[in-house]
């Protein structure tokens, strides 16, 4: 008998009123279930802002450097459970056991920062210019932060929002995606036992539309204060307008159509081993993963002999083996790959060999699982803008190539698709690095290393279709979830007015 798994508000299991129940399925395996997740509604979902709202002053008194030690509590318990969380992100989300492992780790390292964040939130003094007068600056906790998630990287991007939010003193409603509650639900009991009091942080289980409508209604109460979310650029722009209309600016982490410049003078063998990782690792399913290869003209030929190799000799299979790609996430993002597999045009040329779903029918060399969402990998050349492949997200394993000639047209196309998350150059020159750092529109940039693998505690995010800008990790995503608050004292006994009693020397 599969577990049920329930919302959890105030720190009491609640169901919530609608009673439909989704079943999350192994994405390897089709007929095992992992979870049946009972889906809260929307007045659950804003009674859940209610709750963290009435439990956050609290929080808030607590001093930071205690409020730190609880994140310092969470990362332990995260790494003593290290390889029965990854073990659960990999028969949740298919996710490469290796990879889920490096995710649970990512949360140690968010966990291992923001400890030492608690004992610094600093703020700053500041001169005045008036006699007798001193300013200072103070970060504030913004309130309750909602934060919806994608199911991708079902534990790390969360932690992403969830540590830096608790450590400065926020309540925090979380609903992650639904073929990804059992992972979030797991991770959700580590941070309880933490000693985090009820209430502080709240794990919300239902469908993106249903947190919609009970985010409009808590929005409109007040009891939401910042916005936080990773997902689909189409749907980051419905949040944006729904926070816009509430003066709130929210913090998005969208898609992403990741290039690669590879310069003549590149070493060849490690930009395919990047484009390797970058392309299919997570089958293709990170918003850093890559999109399209812009290789130089002169290297284009052997760049794709090699690469194609490459592609052919890696294992896609069983994501609890060693293998470089598994299933995709689930039923949908699959069927949406193939409507993706629909974008390649007669005018490309598919390098790769066989393309969609590994079946008897439609075998793989390779390949080690059976029965489960596994696509063939598959690298597309001769992809242009104009093209859908080139302009827009994919989100599964295909990678298009295009040429060029010159580092401005190079920089030119890696910025066309109108995204702005990660990008990468590989190059032995550090004129054409720093140039293409200049020139690219990406939050994000990697010189002979790949697009996806981020450290945590670097900033973290994207502009254009990427995001509006905003940044995750390290000291920069305080900036979300702390507001600045200026301290005038004035001690000189008398009204001393800005601009009109300025100390004269
Ligand atoms: C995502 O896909 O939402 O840099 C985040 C990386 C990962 C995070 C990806 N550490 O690829």
């Amino acid at each position: 008998m599969t577990d049920e798994i329930v919302s959890v508000i105030g720190g009491k299991q609640t169901s919530g009123a609608s009673g439909d129940v989704y079943e999350s399925v192994n994405p390897a395996r089709l007929d095992e279930v992992v979870a049946r997740v009972r889906l809260a509604d929307a007045e659950t979902f804003s009674s859940a802002c209610r709750t963290a709202a009435a439990a956050q002053a609290e929080w808030a008194a607590v001093p930071a450097p205690v409020r730190g030690r609880v994140i310092a509590s969470v990362g332990r318990l995260v790494e003593a459970n290290a390889e029965t969380l990854a073990r659960l992100v990999t028969r949740e989300i298919g996710k490469p056991y290796a990879e889920a492992l490096g995710e649970v780790r990512e949360i140690v390292d968010t966990c291992d920062f923001f400890l030492g964040e608690g004992r610094r939130l600093y703020g700053q003094t500041v001169p005045s210019e008036m006699s007798d007068k001193s300013l200072f600056t103070f970060r504030v906790p913004v309130g309750v932060a909602t934060v919806i998630t994608a199911g991708n990287f079902p534990v790390a991007v969360p932690s992403w929002y969830l540590v830096p939010a608790l450590l400065a003193g926020n309540a925090v409603v979380w609903k992650p995606a639904e073929y990804a509650a059992a992972s979030a639900h797991a991770l959700y009991r580590l941070f309880a036992a933490a000693g985090l009091p009820d209430g502080v942080l709240n794990l919300v289980l239902t469908d993106g539309a249903t947190a919609y409508r009970g985010l409009e209604t808590a929005l409109g109460e007040g009891t939401v204060h910042k916005v936080g979310f990773t997902g689909s650029t189409e749907v980051g722009r419905r949040i944006g307008e729904l926070c816009g209309r509430h003066l709130q600016s929210p913090c998005l982490e969208l898609g992403g159509k990741n290039p690669m410049v590879v310069m003549p003078d590149a070493d060849l063998d490690l930009a395919v081993e990047g484009a390797l990782f970058a392309g299919f690792g997570t089958a293709g399913q990170r918003c850093t993963s890559l999109g399209t290869v812009i290789a130089h003209e002169s290297v284009r030929e052997e760049f794709l002999t090699r690469y194609t190799r490459a592609v052919a000799d890696a294992v896609v299979g069983d994501p609890a083996g060693d293998v470089l790609c598994g299933p995709l996430l689930d039923e949908k993002f699959a069927a949406r790959f193939e409507e993706y597999l629909g974008w390649i045009e007669p005018h490309h040329t598919v390098v790769s060999g066989p393309t969609g779903r590994i079946t008897p029918d439609n075998p793989r060399g390779s390949f080690t699982g059976e029965g489960g969402l596994y696509y063939h990998p598959v690298v597309v050349d001769g992809v242009r803008p104009g093209d859908r492949l080139f302009l827009e997200e994919t989100f599964g394993p295909i990678v298009g190539v295009t040429g060029f000639t010159t580092l401005e047209e190079a920089i030119g196309l890696a910025n066309r698709p109108g995204y702005g998350l990660s990008s990468s150059i590989y190059t032995t020159d550090p004129k054409s690095a720093f140039r293409f750092r200049s020139g690219i529109g990406a939050g994000m940039v990697s010189v002979n290393n790949s697009t996806s693998g981020a450290e945590a505690h670097l900033p973290f995010g994207g502009n254009g279709k990427s995001g509006n800008g905003s940044r995750q990790s390290g000291v920069w995503v305080l900036d979300q979830f702390t507001r600045w608050q200026a301290l005038n004292w004035d001690y000189s006994g008398k009204l001393q007015k800005a601009q009109m009693d300025v100390a004269e020397i």
